[in-house]
């Protein structure tokens, strides 16, 4: 652990005797122990224009019930990495309100009801600073929890992510939210191009096409876990609770 990530678990943690400084995973392909002090908790676009009804997804002609079942696996993972004091960020795809980030190319796509930019029932579609743009109340996050906004689907792209996790030591990412293939999977795999061990977990992602969901949970862990590991939440919140792990405690 270098010096930086010692002063995050003590900047974000509660660690105490009771508390673990690692886990093992029981993931695919393979178990993967994690050092939690240098794992951070990445929740990847929880948003009311993804998961609402006059949101963006749906203007896409999308069914966003489809994504409601990734809510509560995040929320039981995300009350396991608050109380182990890990890092925790949150993105949130969207663009300024003057569109300078939002490329054509990606504005004028399709045939969508509503284009990125036009008012909606929650704002401006996919804009910054409008409530179709915020965290979905179940999940919101912590004055103390880093945000992230990016433009485009990877979170690494155009973004200070790369600063952040550098700057708490993180080597390891638990990787959740929606949707699976699209920006779950664009940060997963920009992340494992960097060196990071991701784990993503397969409940606690979705997808409005199920198929989907399902492949892109096969992509990444294929061939030796090409992109990363992939865990359900009971599996990871096994590895992060005292009672039912097997590892050191912190202090222990
Ligand atoms: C999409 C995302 N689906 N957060 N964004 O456009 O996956």
């Amino acid at each position: 652990m270098t010096p930086e990530s010692s002063l995050a678990w003590g900047a974000y943690g509660m660690a105490n005797s009771k508390q673990l400084s690692s886990g093992t995973v029981a993931a695919e392909p393979e178990p993967i122990d994690l050092d939690w002090p240098s794992t951070a908790l990445v929740i990847i676009d929880m948003q009311r224009d993804f998961m609402e009804p006059g949101g963006f997804g749906e203007t896409l002609g999308n069914d966003v019930s489809q994504l409601a079942r990734a809510v509560q696996p995040i929320a039981s993972v995300l009350n396991a990495a608050r109380d182990l004091g890990m890092l925790v960020v949150h993105t949130r795809e969207g663009h300024l309100p003057d569109l300078s980030d939002a490329p054509p190319a990606k504005i004028e796509r399709g045939a969508p009801s509503l284009r990125i930019g036009d008012p909606g029932p929650m704002g401006r579609i996919l804009i910054r600073g409008e409530a179709g743009h915020d965290i979905i109340p179940a999940l919101y996050p912590l004055d103390s929890e880093i945000v992230i906004d990016k433009p485009g689907k990877g979170a690494f792209y155009a973004t200070e992510l790369s600063d952040v996790l550098e700057k708490y030591g993180i080597e390891n990412l638990l990787v959740c939210g929606v949707t699976t293939e699209v920006c779950v999977n664009t940060t997963v795999r920009e992340a494992n191009d960097r060196g990071y061990r991701c784990v993503v977990l397969s409940d606690g992602c979705a997808s409005y096409f199920p198929e989907f969901h399902e492949m892109g949970l096969k992509m990444i862990k294929a061939q030796g876990g090409i992109f990363g590991w992939v865990a359900d939440s009971a599996a990871v919140l096994k590895a992060m609770t005292p009672e039912t792990s097997s590892k050191s405690a912190v202090g222990a």
